[in-house]
């Protein structure tokens, strides 16, 4: 087998396992998985697991910037302990990949494992003939409501840009905008439309400015209340960069003009972190995009530190997880808002989307649209409208991939940016 280290967009077929014991009721057995890596504009993993009966399911795995470290673990490390089983036992699959391993948790690891889950949710959907939110309980709503990204160099564009999210139908925006001064920003995207920011074959070095970050954003929100009203809902993300002190008063600033939320306002490692800020603001909280599993927020849920959680299907495990982190999430008022960027192939948001669909304490999903040669590799059933996006009707995730256009695109190397004071010192992406 090769490795994928060495692949470009190539499928990494393993041998049908034959002859070891599936224990399946109607005999649903694994009979082969491979990894496919695809570039449609950005990097995409995505695990194929197809049975002995024909019916076949798909699962993303993307670690946006450490693409090929989940490929290889799935396709050295993971895939052999896959074939010849009971494609039907989701959850005993999901505890022999996260105890079997012995080295739990971490991005890689729960992204690889996230892959499998999602593809066996997708097959035991296609198999019940059902689209899969009926399978997690049924929907507790008909849609999800969705926010999109407004973002420009001046608070004027952004202001633009999101008046025209507005006229699109959308009912939540998230406002980012450039800091005068520095040369380019969290968010900000070069071109309109799409952010793009693992954009460069070795990391784009960025400067950071805290003193005029936090005077311009509450300039940008009070120019934003202003422009669009009180019914829309707005949202800001931090992306790790204050201190709880400088959290706590940036919330407070933003209080006047109502924030949907303020979203990972700190570094999350220390979850002491949120407790600071709580004294200090009622401006909604939310973090989690980069979190792995329920024990990355056990504390910050349990305590009510936070009021959103932004874990996704993906990087937490897949739906068997992410379900159990927002059964936990509900006993404390706490409400999902799953990640949804442009790194998060459209399995992940055909997923997210049953998910979402699903739990009674959803609270919105993000939603970043990809370009059009993502949406060509991976034709979907989802669709969005008037502010909401609706979950496929078709049996399964109601996603797909197709092999031969994902193979025209290869992978290629791209990082994020990092971060550095003015003086140079490492910091925050
Ligand atoms: O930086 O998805 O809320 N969304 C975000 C994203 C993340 C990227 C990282 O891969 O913070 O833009
Ligand atoms: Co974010």
């Amino acid at each position: 087998m090769d490795s994928p280290k060495t692949s470009n967009a190539n499928s990494h077929d393993n041998a049908p396992g034959d002859g070891v014991s599936a224990n399946g009721q109607g005999g649903l057995v694994i009979r082969s998985a491979k990894v496919i890596i695809t570039c449609p504009g950005r990097n995409f993993v995505t695990l194929k697991i197809e049975t002995n009966q024909g019916v076949y399911g798909i699962g993303d795995a993307t670690l946006n910037g450490r693409e090929l470290a989940v490929a290889s673990y799935l396709t050295d490390h993971v895939i052999p302990c896959l074939i010849g089983r009971d494609a039907h036992r989701i959850e005993d699959i999901w505890q022999y990949l996260y105890k079997g391993a012995y080295w739990r948790r971490g991005p890689v690891t729960m992204s690889a494992i996230a892959a499998v889950d999602m593809a066996l949710w997708d097959i035991k959907a296609k198999v019940a003939g059902l689209p899969l939110y009926q399978l997690l309980g049924g929907a507790s709503r008909e849609a999800v409501m969705v926010y999109g990204h407004a973002n420009g160099t001046s608070i004027e564009d952004t202001v633009n840009v999101a008046l025209d999210y507005k006229a699109q139908g959308y009912k939540a925006i998230r406002l980012q905008c450039g800091v005068p001064g520095l040369a380019s920003t969290y968010g900000v995207s070069k071109d309109k439309m799409f952010y793009e920011p693992a954009d460069a074959d070795l990391p784009t070095e960025n400067l950071w400015n805290t003193e005029a970050y936090m005077r311009v954003v509450p300039k940008l929100f009070a120019a934003a209340r202003e422009a669009l009203g009180d019914e829309v809902h707005l949202l800001h993300d931090v992306h790790h960069r204050l201190t709880p002190i400088e959290a706590g008063r940036l919330g407070r600033d933003l209080e006047p003009y109502r924030p949907f939320w303020m979203e990972d306002a700190v570094v999350a490692e220390n979850q002491d972190n949120f407790r600071l800020i709580r004294q200090h603001t009622t401006t909604p909280l939310a973090v989690g995009e980069i979190f792995n599993t329920i024990w990355d927020c056990k504390e910050l849920i349990q305590n009510q530190l936070i009021d959103y959680i932004r874990a996704t299907v993906v990087h937490a495990g897949g739906i068997t997880h992410l379900r159990r982190i927002a059964a936990f999430a509900d006993i404390y008022n706490v409400r999902t808002g799953c990640h949804g960027a442009t790194d998060l192939s459209p399995v992940c948001m055909a997923a997210a989307l049953h998910f979402d669909r699903s739990i009674p304490n959803f609270g919105i999903q993000e939603y970043m649209r990809h370009t059009e040669a993502t949406d060509e590799v991976f034709p979907h059933g989802y669709r969005f409208e008037s502010g909401f996006l609706y979950s496929s009707e078709t049996p399964g995730l109601g996603v797909d991939i197709d092999e031969e256009k994902a193979a025209k695109y290869p992978y290629k190397r791209a990082y994020l940016p990092v971060n550095r004071l003015q003086d140079g010192t490492m910091f925050n992406w």
